[in-house]
């Protein structure tokens, strides 16, 4: 996947007017948009369908799915299409349920994105521990596209090792958690930021502002 300024954005606002008076100001630096459960249990699914229309993007939905494996392929159906061009999906959950997102995605020519070790203080307990066994069955199911954190570089670093430079690492956790944007590209090819722009007071100025601060 290609990502315009490496950064995709996470609109987490909790309504289509706020997601629009947002895009409408910053959508000329974007292409890909993640949208997850607080603007889709606000607005619905359709908010999927209409913002990439709307704003010509790939859209990512960060639905972090984590049932069994015909539940899981029930999600993935009905979010691909919608529209959805890439699916987050947990790793935790072993091989049969990543397997059934997989097998979606081929079906209809869209994404999944492996989720290995997540950004949050928390996932120490009990996600850390498993996340590169995670990442090892990525790669033995041929998986492409994952997902790593922004706030542990060295997990980070540890998650490129396993799934090889030809994968597709993006990562959260980056402004607002306490990630560094440049930092985080020696590892990831794209950043996942979300209250960093949408909460600022100047959202262009901000992401003018990062976008800066991984050129130079
Ligand atoms: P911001 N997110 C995350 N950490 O933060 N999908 C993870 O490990 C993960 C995620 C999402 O902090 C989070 O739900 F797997 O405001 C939010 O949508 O920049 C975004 O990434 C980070 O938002």
């Amino acid at each position: 996947m290609e990502v315009k300024n490496k950064i995709i954005l996470a609109l987490d606002v909790l309504s289509m007017d706020q997601a629009r008076e947002l895009l409408d100001e910053i959508s000329d630096y974007l292409d890909t948009i993640k949208i997850g459960y607080p603007l889709v249990l606000a607005e619905g699914l359709e908010a999927v369908t209409q913002v990439k229309e709307e704003y010509q993007c790939k859209i990512i939905t960060d639905f972090k799915v984590a049932d069994i494996p015909a539940t899981n392929q029930k999600i993935a159906n009905v979010t691909f299409q919608a529209g959805a061009d890439a699916l987050i999906v947990h790793g935790f959950v072993g091989p049969d349920s990543v397997a059934s997102c997989v097998e979606s995605a081929e079906k209809q020519g869209k994404e999944v994105f492996l989720l290995t070790e997540m950004s949050h203080p928390g996932a120490s307990q009990f996600l850390q521990p498993v996340s590169m066994d995670i990442a090892h069955m990525g790669v033995e199911m041929g998986i492409q596209n994952y997902v790593g954190p922004s706030t542990r570089l060295d997990r980070l670093e540890k998650i490129r090792s396993i799934i090889g430079k030809d994968s597709f690492l993006i990562s959260p956790g980056v402004g607002t958690q306490g990630g560094d944007p440049k930092d985080t590209l020696k590892f990831a090819d794209a950043l996942i930021i979300g209250r960093s722009i949408y909460l600022a007071p100047d959202p262009v100025e901000s992401l003018e502002s990062i976008i800066d601060s991984i050129e130079f």
